[in-house]
Order: structure tokens, then C-alpha cells, then sequence
């Protein structure tokens, strides 16, 4: 079975990449920010309390994003594996990922990360927020506000998985396609 986290900075391209990888090899995409994305069009109280953070750039309380990863996961029992695509984004959330997937009998295969330097990211997320609608995109301010939440709380996950053995980090600047064979390539070796 293939669970591959993917990871990166805000706008690194782990969503460009997921949908990809998906295609490919049939997996569940679990992305924490579409699964909250969904929570606050559906109104839900939850959804309310999480845009009140996102749109401030803000991590949502671990709690909340490893209760819904756990629900998916129960509901996917006969998935031929998983991207996690945004999560986990602390050590906190990579700890309690490892042991509800040990509770099913399942490990993480491999992290891949891309890297991509700030200014590259804002710009692509600038560019995103003017279709994208999402209102954590369209200020460049609460842009640098993400990277800074992501290097202070997030760039440590990918030490936890290096422990592991189970690191990989790409350059995550160039053609999509390019980027996509590298990973293929991590996959097949993994
Ligand atoms: P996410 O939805 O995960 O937002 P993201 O990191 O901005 O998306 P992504 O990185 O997938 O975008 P992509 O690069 O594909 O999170 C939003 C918010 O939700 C967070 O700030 C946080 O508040 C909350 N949240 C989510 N998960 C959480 C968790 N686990 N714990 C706590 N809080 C959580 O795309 C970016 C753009 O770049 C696109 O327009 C794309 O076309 C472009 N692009 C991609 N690859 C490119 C390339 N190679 N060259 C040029 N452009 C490229």
C-alpha cells in the first residue's frame, strides 16, 4: 500500500502534484485544506471557527484536522493507499498520524517535499488568488503570514520523517510535468 505525504510551503504546488499523483496511481487524496475548504461552504460550525483562522493564515487547532484525517481514513478502508496533501503540518499531527495509521495496520511509505523559495510563492499565490476566490491568497501580507506559520510550525515535520528514513525534498521550481517525473521516480524507488 502507497501513503505518500506531500509536502511543502503554501503554494509549493502539493495540490498541482496530488492531482497528478492520483491519476496515476489511484490513491485517496486527504488534503486538510479542501476537507476545511468544504466545512466552512457547508456553514457548519467547524467550517465557521476554521475561516476565522485560514483567513488569517493561521493553523487550525491540531485537534480539529486529525479528527477529520481520522474520520476519512474509517471511511476508506479498502483504498489502495493515501496522498496527504497539507497534513500533517505540525509534529504534533505527524505523531497522531503515525498511530492511527498503526491502528489500521499502515505506515507512512515515504515524504516527498518541495521546495520552492518565498518570493516564488507569494507570486504563484497572488496569481492563484485572483481566480482562486480564496481569501488567504489575495494579500500579500497574509501570504508571509502562511510561510511564517510554515517555518515555525510546519519545516520541522519533515526532521520527524527524515528520523524515519523516509525523506525526500525536490526542487519544486521548473515545468509541472518536470517536477511530476521526479516524484514518479521517488515512488518507484520507495
Ligand atoms: P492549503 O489548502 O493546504 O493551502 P496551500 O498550502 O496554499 O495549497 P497548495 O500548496 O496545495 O497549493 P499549490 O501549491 O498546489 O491550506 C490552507 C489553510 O488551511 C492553511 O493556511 C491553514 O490555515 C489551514 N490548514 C490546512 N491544513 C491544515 C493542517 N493540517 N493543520 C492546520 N491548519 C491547516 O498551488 C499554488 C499555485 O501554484 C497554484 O496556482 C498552482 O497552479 C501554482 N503552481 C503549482 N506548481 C507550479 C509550478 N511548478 N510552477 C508554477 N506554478 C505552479
Amino acid at each position: 500500500m502507497l501513503n505518500l505525504v506531500l509536502f511543502g510551503p503554501p503554494g509549493a504546488g502539493k495540490g498541482t502534484q496530488s492531482a497528478n499523483i492520483i491519476q496515476k496511481y489511484g490513491l485517496i487524496h486527504l488534503s486538510t485544506g479542501d476537507l476545511l475548504r468544504a466545512e466552512i461552504n457547508a456553514g457548519t460550525s467547524l467550517g465557521l471557527e476554521a475561516k476565522k483562522l485560514m483567513d488569517q493564515g493561521i493553523l487550525v487547532p491540531d485537534a480539529v484536522v486529525i479528527g477529520m484525517i481520522e474520520n476519512k481514513l474509517n471511511e476508506n478502508k479498502a483504498a489502495a493507499g493515501f496522498i496527504f496533501d497539507g497534513f500533517p503540518r505540525t509534529v504534533a499531527q505527524a505523531e497522531a498520524l503515525d498511530s492511527l495509521l498503526a491502528s489500521h495496520d499502515l505506515s507512512i511509505t515515504q515524504m516527498i517535499a518541495l521546495e520552492v523559495a518565498e518570493e516564488e510563492l507569494t507570486q504563484r499565490l497572488l496569481e492563484r488568488g485572483k481566480s482562486s476566490g480564496r481569501p488567504d491568497d489575495q494579500n500579500e501580507e497574509l501570504i508571509r503570514k502562511r510561510v511564517q506559520e510554515y517555518t515555525e510550525k510546519t519545516a520541522p515535520v519533515a526532521g520527524y520523517y527524515a528520523n524515519q528514513g523516509k525523506f525526500t525534498g525536490i526542487n519544486g521550481v521548473g515545468e509541472i510535468e518536470e517536477i511530476f517525473d521526479q516524484i514518479l521516480s521517488i515512488i518507484e524507488r520507495s
